[in-house]
């Protein structure tokens, strides 16, 4: 079971969940001068479903990290396509890492800087039977990753979930919470672009299964927020639930701009 893993300890993983160690894994330092543009005629990236509130909306706290999930009805969960994708994904979950203080916390760095908080909603590709099945092939999943530096701007979507927050402060504690779409989370920014690679899961057992695509734009979250998360108690007396950049072994990433 992946549930028992250390961020003290990450180096550590492969020895239990050997995938930890290949070649596609992730998080990755994003160069700038690296990246290359993407080819034209790639259609542009769509997605639905965003602007559906839920029936229903739970945050718990698996330990690792704090996760947003929604039960929509099927033809209104929030769906991606196009851009580096092939088929269409559907949202399982939302999810954030963090560390104690604003000097790090993301997963992904630019140009080797951390920044306090990143937030991943994690997509499956439908055509698999379900998301465990998806994991297990190298297009499985779709991750959206946002990046996001400390500012004076409140986010709805996370002044929504924090409301609660006083409920899941141990791990394996689970609640429920008023219902939301998740455009209150002012999503709308991959439309100035974002980076993309494959990769992998940034928890063990690592799958290789991700394709990753991290906006450009950085979003804001303020200090409130960032205590929130930071009250949280993790396993393991973890203070941080990121994992270190891991080497790119000859992997492209492209930029993409609708
Ligand atoms: S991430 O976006 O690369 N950080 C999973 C999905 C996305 C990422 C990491 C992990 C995932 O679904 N892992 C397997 C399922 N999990 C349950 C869970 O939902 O959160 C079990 C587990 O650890 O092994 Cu954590
Ligand atoms: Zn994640």
């Amino acid at each position: 079971r992946g549930q028992h893993f250390d961020y003290k300890k990450s180096d550590e993983w492969p020895n239990e969940y050997p995938i930890c160690a290949g070649d596609r894994q992730s998080p990755v330092n994003i160069e700038l001068h690296h990246v290359r543009s993407m080819e034209p005629g790639r259609p542009p990236l769509g997605r639905f479903g965003y602007d559906k509130k839920p029936t229903r909306m739970k945050i718990v706290n698996n330990g690792h990290t704090v996760q947003l999930s929604g039960e929509w009805p099927a033809k209104d969960t929030p769906t991606i396509y196009g851009g580096p994708l092939t088929g269409l994904y559907e949202l399982a979950q939302i999810h954030f890492h963090w560390g104690p203080d604003n000097t790090a916390g993301s997963e992904h760095t630019v140009a080797n800087q951390s920044f306090p908080l990143e937030m991943h909603l994690v997509h499956w590709k439908k055509s698999y039977e379900n998301i465990s099945e998806a994991m297990l092939h190298d297009d499985g999943l779709a991750v959206i990753g946002y990046l996001m530096s400390v500012d004076k701007n409140p986010n709805t979507g996370l002044e929504r979930m924090r409301a609660s927050f006083n409920k899941i402060l141990r791990p394996q504690q689970t609640t429920e919470i008023e219902p939301f779409p998740l455009t209150l989370f002012d999503l709308d920014l991959l439309k100035e672009g974002y980076v993309t690679y494959v990769g992998s899961l940034t928890t063990p057992p690592c799958n290789e299964s991700a394709i990753w695509l991290l906006s450009v734009r950085i979003k804001d979250v303020t200090m409130d927020e960032m205590d929130s998360f930071r009250k949280l108690r993790m396993e393991n007396h973890n203070e941080h639930n990121y994992r270190r950049v891991q080497p790119l072994n000859g992997r492209s990433i492209t930029y993409y701009y609708d």
